[in-house]
Protein backbone atom coordinates (compact mmCIF):
# COMPACT_ATOMS: atom_id res chain seq x y z
CA UNK A 1 0.00 0.00 0.00
CA UNK A 2 1.28 3.49 -0.86
CA UNK A 3 0.36 6.59 0.43
CA UNK A 4 1.39 9.95 -1.22
CA UNK A 5 0.95 13.90 -0.36
CA UNK A 6 0.72 15.36 -3.22
CA UNK A 7 2.44 19.25 -2.36
CA UNK A 8 2.93 22.39 -4.08
CA UNK A 9 1.73 25.96 -4.22
CA UNK A 10 -1.42 26.85 -5.10
CA UNK A 11 -1.88 26.33 -8.84
CA UNK A 12 1.50 23.88 -8.80
CA UNK A 13 -0.88 21.56 -10.83
CA UNK A 14 -1.94 18.95 -8.01
CA UNK A 15 -5.33 18.69 -8.72
CA UNK A 16 -3.99 18.43 -12.22
CA UNK A 17 -0.98 15.36 -12.12
CA UNK A 18 -3.64 13.82 -9.51
CA UNK A 19 -6.18 13.18 -12.45
CA UNK A 20 -3.38 11.06 -14.16
CA UNK A 21 -1.31 9.36 -10.91
CA UNK A 22 -4.73 8.18 -9.73
CA UNK A 23 -4.88 6.24 -12.68
CA UNK A 24 -1.78 4.50 -13.05
CA UNK A 25 -1.14 3.77 -9.88
CA UNK A 26 -4.49 2.90 -8.50
CA UNK A 27 -4.65 5.32 -5.55
CA UNK A 28 -7.35 6.88 -3.97
CA UNK A 29 -7.78 10.52 -4.95
CA UNK A 30 -8.83 13.25 -2.12
CA UNK A 31 -8.27 16.34 -2.93
CA UNK A 32 -9.45 18.67 -0.08
CA UNK A 33 -10.16 21.67 -2.74
CA UNK A 34 -12.62 19.29 -4.82
CA UNK A 35 -14.32 18.16 -1.64
CA UNK A 36 -14.94 21.79 0.07
CA UNK A 37 -15.69 23.16 -3.76
CA UNK A 38 -18.93 19.84 -3.82
CA UNK A 39 -20.08 20.92 -0.46
CA UNK A 40 -20.37 24.69 -1.61
CA UNK A 41 -22.21 23.69 -4.47
CA UNK A 42 -24.35 21.49 -2.47
CA UNK A 43 -24.81 24.63 -0.33
CA UNK A 44 -24.08 22.37 2.98
CA UNK A 45 -22.92 23.43 6.13
CA UNK A 46 -19.80 22.43 5.99
CA UNK A 47 -19.94 24.08 2.25
CA UNK A 48 -21.06 27.41 3.77
CA UNK A 49 -18.78 27.41 6.45
CA UNK A 50 -15.37 26.56 4.15
CA UNK A 51 -17.06 29.65 1.44
CA UNK A 52 -16.36 32.19 4.31
CA UNK A 53 -12.26 31.28 4.19
CA UNK A 54 -11.89 30.31 1.01
CA UNK A 55 -13.40 32.73 -1.25
CA UNK A 56 -11.10 34.94 0.57
CA UNK A 57 -8.15 32.81 0.14
CA UNK A 58 -7.50 32.03 3.87
CA UNK A 59 -7.29 28.16 5.02
CA UNK A 60 -10.37 26.62 5.93
CA UNK A 61 -9.75 25.92 9.96
CA UNK A 62 -7.78 22.81 10.76
CA UNK A 63 -10.45 21.29 13.13
CA UNK A 64 -13.01 20.81 10.58
CA UNK A 65 -10.66 20.09 7.72
CA UNK A 66 -9.00 17.41 9.50
CA UNK A 67 -12.53 15.59 10.56
CA UNK A 68 -13.57 15.59 6.76
CA UNK A 69 -10.24 14.53 5.69
CA UNK A 70 -10.65 11.38 7.83
CA UNK A 71 -14.24 10.54 6.97
CA UNK A 72 -13.55 10.37 3.74
CA UNK A 73 -10.72 8.18 4.14
CA UNK A 74 -12.89 6.34 6.38
CA UNK A 75 -15.21 5.26 3.74
CA UNK A 76 -12.78 4.19 0.96
CA UNK A 77 -11.52 1.20 3.31
CA UNK A 78 -10.64 -1.37 0.62
CA UNK A 79 -8.64 0.97 -0.71
CA UNK A 80 -4.78 0.03 -2.39
CA UNK A 81 -3.65 3.51 -1.19
CA UNK A 82 -4.66 6.86 -1.48
CA UNK A 83 -3.22 10.35 -3.24
CA UNK A 84 -3.63 12.97 -0.40
CA UNK A 85 -3.72 16.44 -2.93
CA UNK A 86 -3.47 19.58 -0.88
CA UNK A 87 -3.36 18.27 2.56
CA UNK A 88 -2.08 18.10 4.28
CA UNK A 89 -1.76 22.43 4.51
CA UNK A 90 -0.50 22.74 7.91
CA UNK A 91 1.66 21.10 10.86
CA UNK A 92 -1.89 20.11 12.72
CA UNK A 93 -2.76 18.47 9.64
CA UNK A 94 0.18 16.85 9.15
CA UNK A 95 0.22 15.50 12.75
CA UNK A 96 -2.91 14.68 12.90
CA UNK A 97 -2.70 12.58 9.10
CA UNK A 98 0.26 11.09 10.81
CA UNK A 99 -1.48 9.48 13.94
CA UNK A 100 -4.82 9.12 12.47
CA UNK A 101 -2.42 6.88 9.42
CA UNK A 102 -0.58 4.91 12.29
CA UNK A 103 -4.05 4.26 14.54
CA UNK A 104 -4.51 1.66 11.18
CA UNK A 105 -1.50 0.73 10.76
CA UNK A 106 -0.58 2.69 7.98
CA UNK A 107 1.78 5.49 7.18
CA UNK A 108 2.85 8.21 4.38
CA UNK A 109 5.18 6.87 2.18
CA UNK A 110 6.50 10.09 0.37
CA UNK A 111 5.77 13.55 0.04
CA UNK A 112 6.12 14.89 -3.51
CA UNK A 113 6.47 18.64 -3.89
CA UNK A 114 5.72 19.88 -7.67
CA UNK A 115 8.23 22.92 -7.45
CA UNK A 116 7.11 26.34 -9.40
CA UNK A 117 8.05 29.98 -9.27
CA UNK A 118 4.74 32.28 -7.56
CA UNK A 119 4.91 34.45 -10.38
CA UNK A 120 4.60 31.93 -13.22
CA UNK A 121 1.69 30.50 -10.76
CA UNK A 122 -0.30 33.63 -10.20
CA UNK A 123 -0.87 33.41 -14.40
CA UNK A 124 -1.97 30.04 -14.51
CA UNK A 125 -4.41 30.97 -11.83
CA UNK A 126 -5.67 34.16 -13.11
CA UNK A 127 -6.00 32.34 -16.66
CA UNK A 128 -8.49 29.47 -14.81
CA UNK A 129 -10.16 32.43 -13.13
CA UNK A 130 -11.16 33.37 -16.65
CA UNK A 131 -13.38 30.37 -16.78
CA UNK A 132 -13.24 28.73 -13.69
CA UNK A 133 -15.94 30.74 -11.49
CA UNK A 134 -13.59 30.49 -8.70
CA UNK A 135 -13.87 33.63 -6.60
CA UNK A 136 -10.30 32.88 -4.90
CA UNK A 137 -8.81 32.59 -8.70
CA UNK A 138 -9.97 35.96 -9.81
CA UNK A 139 -8.63 39.04 -7.86
CA UNK A 140 -4.47 38.77 -7.73
CA UNK A 141 -5.10 40.00 -4.12
CA UNK A 142 -6.71 36.85 -3.43
CA UNK A 143 -4.01 34.87 -4.75
CA UNK A 144 -1.12 36.93 -3.01
CA UNK A 145 -3.11 36.08 0.15
CA UNK A 146 -3.29 32.32 -0.85
CA UNK A 147 0.68 32.44 -1.25
CA UNK A 148 1.51 34.26 1.77
CA UNK A 149 -0.92 31.29 3.71
CA UNK A 150 1.15 28.77 2.16
CA UNK A 151 4.35 30.68 3.13
CA UNK A 152 3.37 30.72 6.79
CA UNK A 153 1.73 27.77 7.37
CA UNK A 154 2.50 25.02 4.75
CA UNK A 155 6.06 25.92 3.33
CA UNK A 156 7.04 24.66 6.96
CA UNK A 157 6.06 21.16 6.28
CA UNK A 158 8.53 20.68 3.69
CA UNK A 159 10.98 20.04 6.42
CA UNK A 160 8.63 18.17 8.54
CA UNK A 161 8.59 15.53 5.77
CA UNK A 162 12.31 15.99 5.20
CA UNK A 163 13.17 14.78 8.89
CA UNK A 164 10.93 11.75 8.26
CA UNK A 165 13.02 11.18 5.31
CA UNK A 166 10.16 11.14 3.03
CA UNK A 167 10.52 14.81 0.72
CA UNK A 168 10.72 14.83 -2.72
CA UNK A 169 10.64 17.77 -5.41
CA UNK A 170 10.00 17.83 -8.48
CA UNK A 171 10.45 20.71 -11.07
CA UNK A 172 6.52 21.72 -11.54
CA UNK A 173 6.95 23.56 -14.95
CA UNK A 174 6.97 21.88 -18.12
CA UNK A 175 4.20 20.19 -19.95
CA UNK A 176 1.55 18.49 -17.98
CA UNK A 177 2.76 15.04 -19.43
CA UNK A 178 6.55 16.21 -18.65
CA UNK A 179 5.50 16.42 -14.99
CA UNK A 180 3.94 13.45 -14.96
CA UNK A 181 7.15 11.50 -16.14
CA UNK A 182 9.09 13.78 -13.15
CA UNK A 183 6.99 12.27 -10.73
CA UNK A 184 6.31 8.67 -11.72
CA UNK A 185 10.37 8.81 -11.92
CA UNK A 186 10.12 9.01 -8.29
CA UNK A 187 7.00 7.01 -7.28
CA UNK A 188 8.64 4.18 -9.51
CA UNK A 189 11.45 3.94 -7.09
CA UNK A 190 9.47 4.36 -3.70
P1 LIG B 1 -6.99 23.51 -3.88
O1 LIG B 1 -8.26 23.13 -4.48
O2 LIG B 1 -6.18 22.47 -3.19
O3 LIG B 1 -6.21 24.04 -5.13
P2 LIG B 1 -5.11 24.90 -5.71
O4 LIG B 1 -4.09 25.21 -4.67
O5 LIG B 1 -5.85 26.02 -6.35
O6 LIG B 1 -4.44 24.16 -6.93
P3 LIG B 1 -3.66 22.92 -7.53
O7 LIG B 1 -2.21 22.89 -7.14
O8 LIG B 1 -4.45 21.67 -7.32
O9 LIG B 1 -3.61 23.32 -9.06
P4 LIG B 1 -4.29 22.78 -10.34
O10 LIG B 1 -3.84 21.41 -10.72
O11 LIG B 1 -5.75 22.98 -10.17
O12 LIG B 1 -7.20 24.70 -2.80
C1 LIG B 1 -8.17 25.72 -2.90
C2 LIG B 1 -8.54 26.31 -1.53
O13 LIG B 1 -9.25 25.31 -0.73
C3 LIG B 1 -7.41 26.75 -0.59
O14 LIG B 1 -6.96 28.06 -0.88
C4 LIG B 1 -8.11 26.67 0.81
O15 LIG B 1 -8.93 27.79 1.06
C5 LIG B 1 -9.01 25.45 0.68
N1 LIG B 1 -8.34 24.22 1.19
C6 LIG B 1 -8.06 23.11 0.42
N2 LIG B 1 -7.42 22.18 1.17
C7 LIG B 1 -7.28 22.72 2.42
C8 LIG B 1 -6.66 22.26 3.63
N3 LIG B 1 -6.05 21.06 3.70
N4 LIG B 1 -6.70 23.06 4.72
C9 LIG B 1 -7.29 24.26 4.69
N5 LIG B 1 -7.89 24.76 3.57
C10 LIG B 1 -7.87 24.01 2.44
O16 LIG B 1 -3.71 23.74 -11.47
C11 LIG B 1 -3.89 25.11 -11.48
C12 LIG B 1 -3.93 25.63 -12.93
O17 LIG B 1 -2.70 25.41 -13.59
C13 LIG B 1 -4.98 24.96 -13.80
O18 LIG B 1 -5.61 25.93 -14.59
C14 LIG B 1 -4.20 23.99 -14.65
O19 LIG B 1 -4.81 23.75 -15.89
C15 LIG B 1 -2.89 24.71 -14.81
N6 LIG B 1 -1.75 23.80 -14.95
C16 LIG B 1 -1.53 22.67 -14.22
N7 LIG B 1 -0.38 22.08 -14.63
C17 LIG B 1 0.14 22.87 -15.63
C18 LIG B 1 1.33 22.80 -16.42
N8 LIG B 1 2.23 21.81 -16.32
N9 LIG B 1 1.55 23.80 -17.33
C19 LIG B 1 0.67 24.83 -17.46
N10 LIG B 1 -0.49 24.94 -16.73
C20 LIG B 1 -0.73 23.98 -15.84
Amino acid sequence: MINIVLFGKPGAGKGTQAEFLKEKYNLTHLSTGDIFRFNIKNETDLGKLARTFMDKGDLVPDEVTIKMLESEVDKNQDSAGFLFDGFPRTLAQAEALDAFLKSKNQSITATIALAADDNILVARLLERGKTSGRPDDQDEEKIRNRYQEYNEKTAPLMNYYNNQGKFHAVNGIGSVHEVTNRLSLVIDQL
